[in-house]
């Protein structure tokens, strides 16, 4: 038996019909007529639908007349009303989310829909973001600002975190810990965090102190800390603004290389592990590894000799994801992974010429600070109104000011540009722009909703373009905030490795842009990736570890990313015609390989 529809489903019903029509713009009568009865069928003491069934006549209830008679008749048999179901099609899909924000009246979802062709709490976040919402009549800047607030509060108590507010979180909150505990001797993220998974369900630090049992009454009482949810010997966990669990465990130091191995996971690296220690007479926990027939358990003071004791070399976190690690680890072919100081150079990065904050001289001295040996500076192209692009008079002049900065420094200055993929694939420069540059990234920002086809061919068509050297961000996404483009991306990484295009790891957090696996088939494929910050700020350069993290998660040595490679080798490849650019590159990560092997 299905359970009665309550009057609670029947007030939602009506409340939402009446949005709707007001989204519509329908007339004020009827919108009236609905938010009436739902008023009215909220102060029921007795179930509508039980009086329905029997067969009363509900039109004896003030406010509900034969139209809403019928339609809680109609709901009531069927499960559904054909008014609302027409309704629901003629708007777009997700526009009553949209009314979920606070702060976002009918009218208001009205104008966003209208006037911005606003259709999900993305798209509404975003243009928050970006200042087109405080423009709809009625809103204003601080409005806006407060939508945006709640958007991210609602989706904070709902969702898995971003990596980078995890992280930032995280940091803080170990700060704080250091200060109220004055016997820890050190605090280590696990779980997913230490793995750099792209989003965060919880944080899991294990906290090392000559005396544990202080470290997690000190976290409970930390400032941040909004909600206590365990407070036991083992583990305490919290909830923290804005809205993150962390779980706690403390150890004293000869037990870290178990709890930190342990608490790392993956689950499923986990469960492997276990089986592989099985059948070696070992077992696995928090603890220690347990020689199965004697009982003995022995402690480890890091993960190094835990994996030790089993015959393993030590796993890199990010690989750690149960699939062919533990294969890779018995077989002594772990691959070296990349690391934050291989990186030689930055190649995606903004000035307040666009969109940065900063100068672009600031911009530059903050990258020569870094110790890099190239950069390219890279505002935005001229068809990028919202990010004020350069048009080319503009750049020309831009190019003038860095060439002149050049003398100043030993790191090589390439004058760049981040060129706005159009609609149609065209470059929102002309040829002759575009050849006055150094370093040329392409990059989707409008129209993201193309289709797949469409989407494909016009970065393919991007590629073909004998100046650009690489695809910016390619799948445009936003994470928790903007779904990717959808696009092929075999058919894409197959068009760079034939066109000699090389593809960015986006580092900033909230873009991780290829993603891992992308990254790994491009990788596999041997086409040339570049892990850039894309700062618009000083603050963005060290931003390149969470690009790193994406190439280790995918498997990614130094010698398959481009800007690792010293400036004569990588100005020998952007230097030769782009129909060469793939065959240099094989030959750059095979004498960087052989180099290695000797
Ligand atoms: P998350 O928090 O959803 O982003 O992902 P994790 O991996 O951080 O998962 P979490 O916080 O539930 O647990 C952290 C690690 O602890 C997990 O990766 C493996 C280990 N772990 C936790 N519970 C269990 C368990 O019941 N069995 C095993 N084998 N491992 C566990
Ligand atoms: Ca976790
Ligand atoms: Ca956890
Ligand atoms: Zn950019």
């Amino acid at each position: 038996m299905t359970t009665p529809i309550s009057n609670d489903e029947i007030v939602r019903l009506f409340n939402n019909m009446a949005a709707m029509l007001e989204i519509k713009g329908d007339s004020v009568f009827k919108i009236r007529a609905y938010q009436r009865a739902a008023n009215t069928i909220e102060q029921l003491s007795w179930s509508l639908a039980a009086a329905a069934t029997a067969g009363d006549d509900l039109r004896k209830i003030p406010g509900v007349g034969k139209a809403i008679s019928e339609k809680v008749q109609e709901y009531v048999a069927t499960g559904h009303v054909a008014a609302y179901d027409r309704l629901a099609e003629e708007l777009p899909p997700n526009v009553l989310d949209l009314l979920e924000v606070p702060g976002m009246g009918p009218k208001t979802v009205k104008a966003a829909v209208d006037e911005l062709g606003i259709g999900s709490v993305a798209e509404l976040e975003q243009a928050a973001l970006d200042g087109r919402l405080s423009q709809v009549p009625r809103m204003g800047k601080k409005s806006a600002d407060n939508i945006l607030r709640h958007i991210r509060a609602q989706r904070m108590r709902s969702d898995r975190t971003p990596l980078g507010i995890a992280s930032e979180t995280c940091a803080a909150v170990s700060a704080q810990l250091f200060d109220a505990c004055p016997g820890l001797m050190s605090l280590t993220p696990a779980g997913s965090l230490r793995r750099w998974e792209e989003t965060i369900g919880d944080l899991d630090l294990i906290a090392i102190s000559d005396n544990p049992s202080e470290t997690g009454p000190a976290l409970a009482s930390l400032p941040a800390v909004r909600e206590v949810l365990v407070h036991g010997d083992a583990k305490t966990s919290v909830v923290v603004d804005p809205g993150i669990q962390i779980d706690l465990r403390a150890g004293e130091p000869d037990s870290l290389g178990a709890m930190l191995q342990y608490f790392t996971g993956s689950q499923q690296h986990n469960i492997r592990l276990r089986d592989y220690a099985n059948r070696q007479g070992l077992s696995l926990n928090e603890y220690g590894i347990t020689v199965m027939e004697t009982g003995e358990v022995e402690r480890f003071a890091d993960e190094a000799s835990f994996y030790a004791r089993l015959g393993l070399p030590w796993i890199p976190p990010e690989l750690r994801r149960g699939a062919d690690e533990l294969d890779l680890a018995r077989s002594g072919n772990l691959p070296d992974l990349v690391t934050e100081s291989d990186l030689k150079g930055d190649l995606h990065l903004h000035s307040d010429w666009s969109d940065g904050k900063f100068p672009l001289e600031e911009m530059v001295a903050a990258v020569a600070d870094m110790g890099y040996q190239y950069m390219a500076l890279t505002d935005h192209s001229q068809g990028l109104g919202v990010a004020n692009g350069l048009t080319p008079d503009r750049l020309a002049r831009q190019i003038e000011v860095l060439r002149s900065l050049q003398d100043r420094y030993d790191m090589i200055i390439l004058c760049g540009s981040e060129v706005d993929i159009r609609a149609d694939g065209a470059m929102d420069f002309p040829d002759d722009v575009l050849a006055m540059l150094d370093w040329v990234i392409a990059s989707v920002h409008n129209a993201m909703t193309q289709h797949r086809d469409t989407m494909t061919q016009r970065i393919i068509r991007a590629m073909e373009n004998p100046h650009v050297a690489a695809i910016g961000h390619a799948s445009t996404r936003l994470l928790g905030r903007r779904d990717p483009v959808d696009f092929d991306i075999e058919a894409l990484l197959q068009t760079a490795r034939e066109t000699g295009t090389a593809m960015e790891i986006n580092a900033a957090p909230e873009r991780l842009d290829l993603k891992d696996t992308n990254a790994a088939r491009a990788r596999e494929l041997g086409v040339p990736l570049v892990i850039n910050t894309d700062s618009h700020h000083t603050d963005g350069l060290t931003n390149r570890r969470f690009g790193v993290a994406v190439a280790r998660r995918a498997q990614c040595g130094p010698e398959h990313i481009l800007n690792t490679y010293p400036p004569a080798e990588f100005l020998a490849w952007l230097r030769s015609p782009k129909a060469q650019r793939t065959r240099r590159f094989d030959a750059m990560v095979a004498s960087r390989v052989s180099e290695s092997d000797s």
